[in-house]
């Protein structure tokens, strides 16, 4: 580049930064040469926000984000896209990410405990600079957050910025509002589903008592007993069981009914109290089966008539004998 070429360039870039210092409220900021990406603020600016994902001006910024309900200290993307319908020369744009538009430090994100893991340039910084390759074509600029630690709703503004000087100068927002949430460990719980007997149980035969829970817990529910109560005494009791969480499982027992009749059941989890509990007052299945009288003695099978068949012949042999 010839001296007077240069001397062009550099009176070109003062008057530009001198008409936008003169011509814009946030002018500090105006950049025909750029600001280079920064952990700062927008600077008080007080421009209205267009709203979510809107447009204003000629050009257009979305904001996307992975999870608009994180739970705190979780990792979201957000993602800014912008589009730019006139772009100055060196087509040169810069984004911020805000939490609103107070200006001073105190609009960064990190006022609300957002951390900026990585932003779309590979840096830490809430506010970049992109050259888009032309109008109309949509950039996007992604960053990875860490929500805040403390539960509540949050909010995050993007705004471009681009040109400055004197012709041209632009400014376009958009924002989304998160709610962060915190996860307190749950209570366990166990709860009595269902119980239930096996089917047409005879007196004097074995009957198989079932008892069916759900563990409604963020982690298994381990060693913890399930007693069988049949019209309010114990059959037996099964010891440390197991049920993994938000699931369900049967336990069953065997037992003799000792005669027909109508009988009720109650399958009591926990009855030994080793897991506090959420409720203590829904440990239990019950329901009410019936024992059918013994089965009919069966007839006399083919061993058994071979066997009488054989007395009988000997005895007839032996009578014979006797009689000669
Ligand atoms: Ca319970
Ligand atoms: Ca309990």
């Amino acid at each position: 580049m010839s001296r007077p070429h240069r001397r062009l360039l550099a009176w070109t870039v003062l008057g530009t930064i001198a008409a936008a210092i003169l011509l814009s409220p946030w002018s500090a900021q105006s950049f025909s040469g750029g600001l280079g990406d920064a952990d700062i603020s927008f600077g008080g600016c007080t421009c209205h926000l267009s709203g979510q994902g809107g447009t204003s001006g000629g050009g257009t910024i979305t904001m996307w984000a992975s999870d608009l309900n994180p739970r705190v200290g979780e990792g979201v993307q957000v993602r800014v896209n912008v589009t730019m319908v006139e772009l100055s020369g060196n087509s040169l744009v810069g984004v911020f990410l805000l939490r609103d538009f107070t200006g001073g430090d105190l609009d960064r994100p990190s006022t609300d405990g957002w951390r900026i893991e990585a932003d779309p340039n590979g840096g830490r910084n809430s506010y970049v600079e992109r050259t888009l390759p032309g109008t109309g074509i949509e950039v996007s600029l992604p960053w990875s957050l860490t929500a805040p630690i403390s539960p509540g709703t949050y909010r995050l503004f993007a705004r471009s910025q681009h040109g400055g000087g004197a012709t041209y100068y632009e400014d376009d927002a958009a924002g989304l509002e998160f709610s962060v949430f915190t996860v307190a460990p749950l209570v366990p719980n166990l709860v009595g589903v269902r119980a239930w007997a096996s089917e047409d149980p005879r007196a004097g035969g074995e009957v198989v008592l079932y008892g069916e829970f759900f563990a409604n817990a963020s982690a298994d529910v381990t060693g913890f007993d399930a007693a069988f109560l049949v019209d309010g005494t114990s059959v037996g009791v099964l010891e440390n069981l197991t049920i993994p969480m938000q699931r369900s499982r049967t336990f069953s027992l065997a037992w003799r009914a000792p005669s027909e009749g109508e009988y009720d059941l109650i399958v009591r989890v926990d009855s030994g109290g080793a897991i506090g509990e959420a409720s203590e007052e829904d440990n239990e299945a019950t329901t009410a089966f019936t024992v059918l009288p013994p089965p009919p003695r069966d007839l006399p099978g083919f061993e058994v008539l071979e066997a009488l068949i054989a007395i009988l012949a000997v005895a007839l042999v032996v009578r014979r004998r006797r009689g000669r």
